[in-house]
């Protein structure tokens, strides 16, 4: 049986500068408008919707080597880590809606301050795990997981907005789903680092179904943890997200997407889209669910009490 006791945390984070287009700072309100906190309320769960976060306009913020608004993407993460580890630290189940995929390194290295033993999964085509010296573009949410491994900590030069924190996350904690597009430095440090990770192709051969079982024993099998989703909806096939910076074909089917989602949930964690998948990380299950009854309702007896 689904856990109703605790309750979930929305925080919006309306922010861009993790890479060089404008447009996905207003998810935030475009998944709240989807539908998200009615979806969430109808799990039972208590939701508190903190509202977005504002961050502040930096009049001065020079590109460090190729890289684009350092410590924009900097103040907003230090900013937004303090707000999820307070909500953390009051007990709710914390949902961030971003934004771009910079904001994950605020959002985990936040959790990690209330819970240090976490495990991370990445579902994204991907794998964000460039450093400033590997990366293609410069832009940070490609970065994102590099400021969080500390296997990586000597790889990383001292990026201006960054100085607030230090790598806490081993790559043993990691497991990444999804990947279809790794540039080459990328790929050398999953190697070289031994990450697990299942690209489309692990998944076009494994089945879904062996992919999370793996990846949830790889997490889960020597202790029992609290688990990060971190979920580009980029994961997804653009013909379900289209409307995604930098799609990617040959992507996750819905179907793929929600079962990740469920088998979290069963664990203990486009607009429309991203409300689906994170109500079935909190509990919707495709099954159904049958909290409302007690038994099967009988046509003999007053059944206006069990009417939904
Ligand atoms: N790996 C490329 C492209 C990219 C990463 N994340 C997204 N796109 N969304 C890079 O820029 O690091
Ligand atoms: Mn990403
Ligand atoms: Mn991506």
């Amino acid at each position: 049986h689904q856990n109703r006791t605790h309750s979930i945390a929305i925080l919006g984070a309306p922010f861009s500068k993790g890479q060089k287009r404008r447009g996905v700072e207003h998810g935030p309100k475009a998944i709240r408008d989807a539908g998200l906190v009615e979806r969430l309320s109808n799990l039972d769960y208590t939701v508190h919707d903190f509202g977005d976060l504002s961050f502040p306009h930096l009049e001065k913020d020079e590109h460090f080597m190729h890289v684009p608004f350092p410590r924009s993407v900097g103040r907003a993460n230090k900013l937004l880590s303090n707000a999820v580890s307070s909500a953390v630290g009051a007990g709710h189940t914390c949902v961030m809606l971003g934004g771009d995929h910079s904001l994950a390194i605020g959002s985990v290295e936040g959790h990690s301050q209330q819970c240090p033993d976490l495990g991370l999964i990445w579902v994204d085509a991907h794998a964000d795990i460039n450093t400033p010296l590997t990366s293609p573009s410069g832009n940070l949410h490609g970065q994102s997981v590099a400021f969080l491994l500390k296997e990586l900590q000597d790889k990383m030069p001292d990026i201006p907005g960054f100085s607030w924190m230090k790598p806490f996350l081993s790559c043993t904690d990691l497991v990444y789903i999804g990947l279809r597009d790794v540039d080459p430095g990328e790929h050398y440090i999953l190697k070289n680092l031994g990450i697990q990770y299942f690209s489309m192709r692990d998944i076009d051969r494994m089945g879904m179904q062996r992919v999370m079982e793996v990846t949830l024993d790889h997490l889960l099998s020597r202790k029992q943890r609290p688990i990060h989703l971190s979920f580009d909806i980029d994961a997804f096939d653009p013909s379900l997200a289209p409307a995604t910076g930098t799609p990617v074909n040959g992507g996750l089917t819905y179907r793929e997407g929600i079962y990740i989602t469920e088998e979290i949930h069963n664990t203990e964690a486009t607009a429309g889209l991203a409300v689906d998948v994170i109500a079935s990380s909190l509990g919707q299950s495709r099954e159904g669910a049958n909290m409302a009854f007690q038994e099967i309702p009988s046509p003999k007896e007053d059944t206006e009490q069990l009417r939904l």
